[in-house]
């Protein structure tokens, strides 16, 4: 299979890191989505990265939706929690973290803007999406465990590790450190190779607004 990607997308990058943790191989094609030329909209009538190309050409589109594939074919090893409450709380914080990385990208899309063309109490709703979703996260990961969720590796700590990496590149204002918790699962989770492998870096944006 082949995995249309672009090297700074959290949403590709969750992903890498559970194709890499499930030991599943696959083609990564890189590219651009928002440049001209972007082949994206072949396979995603919504025009967005991450798309999963299957060997039949089958296509799967949207983060979580090729998450929730992956993990019905390929269960082992697990990335959703068995339990219920852990599940529930794993997707909840990738709810949240994929809601910050939207607002983030919508951030960095109004900064690409004129000053003049800027809109700033836009910015100010995003960036207070950002910061609301970061405390939130913080206060429910579970402090006592090496893991976002439970005691195992899981969906959470994909979505929560992503988020937290790609404010590095996108948000280096916010200072999600002083969140203890956040900065010791950070830590953690970024020593594995599936997070090792796949560091977001920028790519050139020509064009968009
Ligand atoms: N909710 C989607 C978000 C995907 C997304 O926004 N991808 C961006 C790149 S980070 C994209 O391809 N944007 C191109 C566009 O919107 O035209 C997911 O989780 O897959």
């Amino acid at each position: 299979m082949k995995l249309l990607s672009a090297t700074p997308s959290p949403y590709a990058r969750k992903v890498r890191i559970a194709l890499h943790e499930k030991g599943i191989p696959f083609e990564l094609v890189t590219e651009v989505p928002w440049n001209a030329g972007a082949t994206a909209p072949r396979y995603n009538p919504l025009g967005k990265i991450p798309v999963l190309i299957l060997d039949d050409g089958e296509c799967f589109y949207e983060s979580r939706f090729i998450l929730e594939y992956l993990e019905l074919r390929f269960p082992q090893p697990t990335m959703f929690p068995r339990n219920v409450d852990q599940l529930l709380a794993a997707k909840r914080l990738e709810v949240l973290a994929d809601g910050a990385c939207d607002a983030i990208v919508l951030v960095f899309m109004e900064r690409q803007r004129s000053e003049a063309h800027r809109s700033t109490p836009w910015l100010a709703r995003q960036q207070a999406k950002v910061e609301a979703a970061v405390d939130e996260i913080a206060r429910r990961i579970d402090a006592g465990s090496d893991y976002a969720v439970g005691d195992a590796f899981s969906l959470g700590d994909i979505a929560v590790g992503t988020l937290l990496q790609f404010m590095e590149l996108r948000y280096p204002e916010l200072p999600w450190r002083r969140h203890a918790q956040l900065d010791a699962l950070a830590q953690r989770l970024w020593e594995r190779p599936s997070f090792r492998d796949t560091v977001p870096a920028s790519q050139t944006v020509v064009g968009v607004v």
